[in-house]
């Protein structure tokens, strides 16, 4: 059985004006139809997650999957997912995950991910996808976006697509929205509240040298978050009182965002951190019904920060997304004042210390899942 790109190129209405307008840009011009591939291909990429500085919360409707703000994120260094895929002889799209079968709702989403790939992309046949992570899964430690950043790289590599960084971010961001961001390394930021499909792309965000940042994640729970991210931004876009003024004011978030970045102003950087991440829980506890990703844990972690600051100055700020989880950014310099001052809190904890890594990339057969 042999792959073959670009039956007849269409795409579909459902994808919406805009994509039916720009695919082209996907492909530059390219015949894809002429691709052929053998079933014995694979192609292995690995992607790191990534954590929001500025929050995205709430999308537009539709299968675009496009966030209604734009955001900035860190990618951690060695915190990740490794994809592998190949042609599948199954009359079904497969997913094995840590080398069983995925359940549903993970194999379901994924299913209709490649698809969506197949729209842009026509191909026969289906797809099997291996992965392995050491991010726990749906914790609000941002599984899905190393999984869905990973699967847009070895996608590329697997059709012999060529598609830039920028096309890249689009193809991550149709399997999750904060999956664009983990294309690149470093600092980076995402476009939201765009229509088009080709607006919401994930660019690198310039750092000032001074700045030698790294994140402290202190992991409260690994246990499975009640309500998906996307399920929760769904409620809060249909319901939340103060999700309208989330939108307004998240424009500012992110351009003194992109500011603080360039002159390492670090003072600025972390309130606008708080600020951002404040504004996305108020949304999420307006809505009905309300929803909490927190726990005792969540708040003593973030008073414990306060009462840092309080004597050590502004070394250390918060963030939280959607698990209890707390993520602290501070500087090299300031690493085991923060430990300390956690572990003081909060004995029953495991820390991980992250410094900015390396955006998505394919990786050889030989690395197989050693990683
Ligand atoms: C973010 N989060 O900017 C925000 C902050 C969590 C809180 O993006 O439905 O996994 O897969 O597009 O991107 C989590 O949502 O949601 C998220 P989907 P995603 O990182």
């Amino acid at each position: 059985m042999t792959y073959h790109l670009g039956i007849d190129g269409a795409v579909p209405e459902w994808l919406g004006i805009g994509l039916q307008n720009r695919v082209h840009r996907f492909d530059s011009g390219r015949h894809l139809h002429s691709k052929k591939f053998m079933t014995t291909r694979t192609a292995t990429a690995y992607a790191n997650a990534n954590i929001a500085l500025v929050k995205y919360w709430g999308k537009h409707d539709g299968p675009l999957n496009i966030p209604a703000v734009s955001s900035i994120s860190m990618t951690l260094d060695g915190f990740g997912c490794l994809v592998t895929i190949s042609s599948s002889t199954s009359s079904n799209h497969e997913l094995i995950i840590e080398d069983k079968i995925g359940d549903l709702r993970a194999s379901t989403r994924l299913h209709a991910y490649l698809e969506q790939v197949r729209m842009l992309f026509p191909f026969n046949g289906f797809l099997r996808v291996v992965s392995s992570s050491n991010v726990p899964y749906a914790s609000g430690l941002a599984s899905s976006a190393a999984f869905f950043a990973a699967i847009a790289v070895a996608i590329n590599d697997f059709f012999s697509l060529k598609l830039s960084e920028k096309n890249l971010s689009l193809l991550a961001r149709l399997g999750s929205g904060s999956a664009a961001r983990s294309i690149f390394r470093g600092f980076v930021g995402l476009y939201g509240g765009a229509i088009n499909h080709d607006e919401a792309f994930a660019f690198p965000v310039e750092s000032n040298a001074s700045l030698d940042l790294c994140m402290i994640a202190a992991v409260v729970s690994t246990k499975e978050k009640s309500i998906s991210s996307r399920d929760a931004m769904h409620v809060c876009t249909k319901t939340s009182a103060f999700f309208k003024e989330f939108i307004a004011t998240s424009k500012k978030d992110f351009h003194d965002g992109i500011i603080a970045f360039s002159r390492g102003d670090f003072l600025s950087l972390g309130t606008i951190m708080e600020h951002s991440t404040l504004k996305m829980f108020a949304v999420m506890w307006s809505a009905m019904p309300a929803i909490n990703y927190w726990q005792p844990a969540t708040v003593l972690l973030i008073n414990a920060i306060y009462e840092l600051r309080k004597m050590h100055g502004p070394i250390a700020f918060f963030t939280m997304d959607a698990g209890p989880n707390v993520k602290i950014l501070c500087e090299r310099s300031s690493i085991d004042t923060v430990k300390e001052a956690l572990l003081s809190t909060c004995g029953a904890l495991t820390l991980h210390t992250f410094f900015p890594g390396a955006g998505a990339h394919r990786r050889e057969a030989k690395d197989l899942h050693n990683a």
